[in-house]
């Protein structure tokens, strides 16, 4: 029978064009590793390229809203940069066609070509269209998960609100480390024995849906039009 639980089977959308990152604690890292390799899976499933997936991370969750919100803006100075670039190398070539379409290397196109880059970086360069934030939070004895779980659920929701780009919620807030486990899929151990959900695939899936759907709506467009 079919779970009454979750978001139900996942959408198909083609996340060939998508860029996304993937910014992670590293708390409690044996669950941390396979959250993060399970949203990695369905990306790649749904036709994200490998080079188009950045991983990034910070200590522990309190720090996941800043560094979204930075990793975000430095894919933004990225896309920008790569556009001047570009736009400085066709006026060069422009001006090497005034000068007389010939192969001439004058000083003047010599100074405005600018420097070969050493390597041509791998992938996409535009500004992310999603990033999944991804931190496993356990209760203790104090009251600092709660202090902990709210700023950062707050955080990431204003992130997401304030840039429009989407945060997907991979941020697990759990009671002890059993129900940690079974949340990444690691029920019965770490190895191959290893079962249960995990929970990281479906945020891969939520990335896209929302990478997807967030350019169709930059466009005007929304469902069925
Ligand atoms: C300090 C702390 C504690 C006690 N527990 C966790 C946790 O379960 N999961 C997690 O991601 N981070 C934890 N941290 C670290 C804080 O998130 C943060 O990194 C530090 O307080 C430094 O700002």
């Amino acid at each position: 029978m079919a779970s009454l639980k979750g978001p139900g089977a996942a959408q198909k959308h083609d996340g060939s064009g998508l860029r996304i990152a993937i910014v992670h604690a590293r708390w409690n890292s044996t669950m941390i590793d396979a959250l993060v390799s399970g949203a990695k899976k369905t990306l790649l499933a749904s036709g994200v390229k490998e080079e188009n997936i950045v991983l990034e991370s910070v200590p522990g969750s309190y720090e996941l809203p800043l560094a979204v919100q930075r990793v975000y803006a430095a894919s933004q100075i990225q896309s920008a940069t790569s556009t001047v670039a570009g736009g400085v190398g066709s006026l060069a070539s422009g001006i090497g066609d005034l000068l007389g379409g010939s192969n001439s290397t004058t000083d003047l196109q010599g100074s405005l070509q600018p420097a070969a880059p050493k390597e041509e970086p791998k992938g996409l360069r535009h500004a992310f269209d999603a990033i999944i934030a991804v931190g496993v939070l356990i209760k203790g004895e104090s009251m600092h998960f709660e202090y902990i779980a709210d700023a950062v659920s707050h955080g990431l929701m204003k992130v997401q609100l304030d840039t429009g780009v989407p945060v997907i919620f991979g941020l697990l807030t759990i009671l002890n480390e059993g129900q940690g486990l079974a949340r990444a899929g690691l029920e019965g151990g770490t190895g191959k024995e290893a079962n249960g959900h995990n929970h990281g695939e479906d945020w891969g899936y939520a990335a896209v849906e929302l990478g997807v759907k967030r350019k169709a709506w930059s466009e005007g467009k929304v469902a069925g039009s």
